[in-house]
């Protein structure tokens, strides 16, 4: 039976994301030729271009992934890339077209490029991320399919791409589905698309493909760490240098091109307050990757959190990847600054980057301005918890997750989960997942947003199992939104059976930016103005309460919130409106993360 079940595992897994390439890190210092711009579509709602009429997926050289140019008048072809609209990648589909601003299905996209493959190089295809399944093709063959919307995943096309005119295809899917990560219900907007970017990479026939640099757990005096080559000779000698700390270490990896090393440093740390990052160069042959690194600690004691052994407050605010002003998914360096700035403008040290893992540059942008980031999986309410295949899936994002961004020194948390509702296989598929994480990356904290529960009047706890495994407890609560009126703040005290640091992952409540009324009077700025006013009393009175992260920086869309005028397809539980209006509530955080800044001094 075990071994059935193993083989189905195994399967599954297969499954989730053939013929993925492992994950090629900091793209963006890479030979690389970009495929963003304006492609070609068809938007399949039946999925025409991928099934026959007996419902049988086309063989290669069937199809919609063929790109044929209607040239014979005479042959009957019902689509056509060349006649039909274009999209513009990277970006949702959504707002870019009136029509699709509810369209969940297959959307085909097309682009035509040029290449020409040069010598002893080889080549990837590169995708940031493609919400929610892709199916590639290029030049008419299958060469994957990768599942999961907000994570990298790259091909090897070495062979495959030609010489002149190459035909790239994805079939994209953002349909929900029972069994995915996330589920069919929540509460932001399903933008499908080709979200982020499309590049080639040009690597050696022996390259970097994947390291680790940081300060080894515990010690703030080593730095420790490994480097992954890719190729048929992956035990050539490597070269990690780090000149400003004159660290140069010569590692000579074993016949998985795999290398480990360890020196002793004494790095000025990474903080909120001097966010100093090194040039790290890690050579092989004549090729150099250069990243920038940042070192520091992040440990729990007690009821404390501390930053390169310091006690510290995580000032922080939930973010989505939604651009400001836009409102749209994918957002420009320049949108990402923008939300960043408004956080930092507000006191923020750290930011929540919900629900599922943001792109990387606003992960690099957030570590240049100081600002500490929890990072998360879109594990979200109600996933399949018994489903092998659905748990595959998830920590394969966990896994690319921390793949891709396990070098930010910003980063502190990795979180596992959000409101995921108690039973025996949640907690089973959880503390898989936190075990993971673990193993994956032992120098971060591990969490994951839990919920309260009022065990008599007044008196809040959060009892979950799910709490012993992870190293903070972290929970959402709306007291004075969901639960109550904001007057009931006033009279809720909190306890906790473990000493651990308590972090609030969210609060907050809904405002129209300029509406104004009484202060229980729903949607009005009054308020969601004191509900903030009394959730920081309330939250003063939180024994070991070491962060905060309100519910949420930005208006954001969702089809949920139906209500006309107010919400307009909008949560309305922004700070700041969807046309970057700071609302009332905005300033409460800022005074009350102005007191904190003092008092953590
Ligand atoms: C939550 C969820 C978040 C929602 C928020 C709300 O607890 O974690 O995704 O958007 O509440 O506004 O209800």
């Amino acid at each position: 039976m075990k071994r059935i079940l193993f083989l189905f595992q195994l399967i599954a897994t297969l499954c989730v994301n053939a013929q993925t390439s492992p994950q090629i890190i900091n793209v963006e210092e890479r030979t690389t030729i970009s495929l963003d711009g304006q492609w070609k579509t068809i938007v399949d709602p039946f999925e025409n271009g991928y099934y026959d009429y007996r419902r049988e997926p086309f063989k290669d050289g069937f199809g919609y992934s063929t790109d044929k140019d209607v040239v014979d008048k005479s042959v009957l072809q019902e689509w056509n890339f060349a006649t039909d609209k274009t999209l513009f990648v990277p970006g949702d589909w959504n707002t870019q077209r009136p029509e699709l601003y509810y369209y969940e299905g297959t959307v085909w996209y097309r682009n035509r490029f040029q290449y020409h493959p040069k010598n002893n190089k080889r080549v990837f295809l590169h995708f940031a991320a493609v919400n929610y399944e892709a199916i590639v093709f290029l030049n008419g063959k299958t060469i994957g399919k990768h599942v999961g919307g907000f994570t990298p995943f790259n091909f090897e096309v070495t062979g495959l791409i030609k010489s002149g005119e190459n035909s790239l295809v994805v079939k994209v899917d953002n349909k929900r589905k029972l069994e995915a990560v996330p589920t069919i219900n929540s509460d932001w907007w399903n933008y499908g698309g080709i979200t982020r970017q499309v590049t080639l990479i040009e690597t050696p026939a022996n390259f970097v493909r994947d390291y680790y640099i940081q300060l080894k757990k515990g010690d703030r005096n080593i730095i420790n760490g490994w480097v992954q080559l890719d190729g048929n000779q992956s035990d050539k000698p490597v070269k990690v240098e780090i000149p400003e700390l004159k660290i140069t270490q010569n590692l000579t990896p074993d016949s998985k091109g795999f290398a480990t090393f360890e020196c002793n440093a004494k790095p000025t740390y990474w903080s909120p307050e001097n966010p100093k990052l090194y040039s790290v160069n890690i050579a092989i042959d004549d090729e150099v990757i250069t990243d920038k690194v940042g070192f520091r600690t992040i440990e729990t004691q007690g009821t404390k959190i501390l930053l390169n052994g310091k006690s510290i407050f995580c000032r922080g605010i939930c973010i989505h990847e939604e651009a400001a002003f836009s409102n749209r998914r994918a957002s420009t360096p320049e949108e990402d600054l923008t939300l960043l700035q408004w956080a930092k403008d507000m006191g923020c040290n750290y930011v929540r980057l919900a629900h599922y893992p943001h792109n990387e540059q606003m992960i690099r942008q957030a570590e240049k301005l100081g600002l500490m980031v929890w990072s998360e999986i879109p594990c979200y309410w109600t996933i399949q918890w018994s489903n092998s295949e659905t748990y595959q899936n998830a920590e394969q994002q966990l896994t690319d997750m921390i793949t891709r961004d396990k070098n930010r020194a910003n980063i502190i948390i990795w979180s596992i989960a959000n409101e995921t509702p108690r039973s025996p296989e949640r907690l089973a598929f959880l503390s898989k997942l936190a075990t993971k994480a673990r193993s994956l990356d032992p120098a971060r904290l591990v969490a994951a947003a839990m919920e309260k529960e009022e065990i008599k009047p007044g008196l809040m706890t959060v009892d979950d199992e799910l709490g012993k495994l992870l190293d903070i407890i972290s929970f959402n609560q709306y007291v004075g939104w969901y639960d109550g009126l904001p007057e009931k703040c006033d009279r809720v005290n909190w306890t906790f059976s473990e000493q651990k640091p308590v972090f609030i992952s969210e609060f907050g409540g809904e405002a129209l930016y300029g509406f104004s009324g009484g202060k229980t009077e729903r949607f009005t700025e009054d308020y969601q103005e004191d509900l903030y006013i009394r959730s920081v009393n309330m939250l003063k009175r939180i024994p070991g309460l070491a962060g905060t992260t309100p519910w949420i920086l930005k208006d954001f869309r969702s089809p949920r919130r139906q209500l006309r005028y107010f919400q307009d397809d909008f949560n309305r539980k922004g700070l700041v409106s969807d046309q970057g209006q700071k609302k009332k509530a905005y300033f409460i955080m800022q005074k009350w993360y102005e007191e904190l800044k003092k008092q953590y001094k």
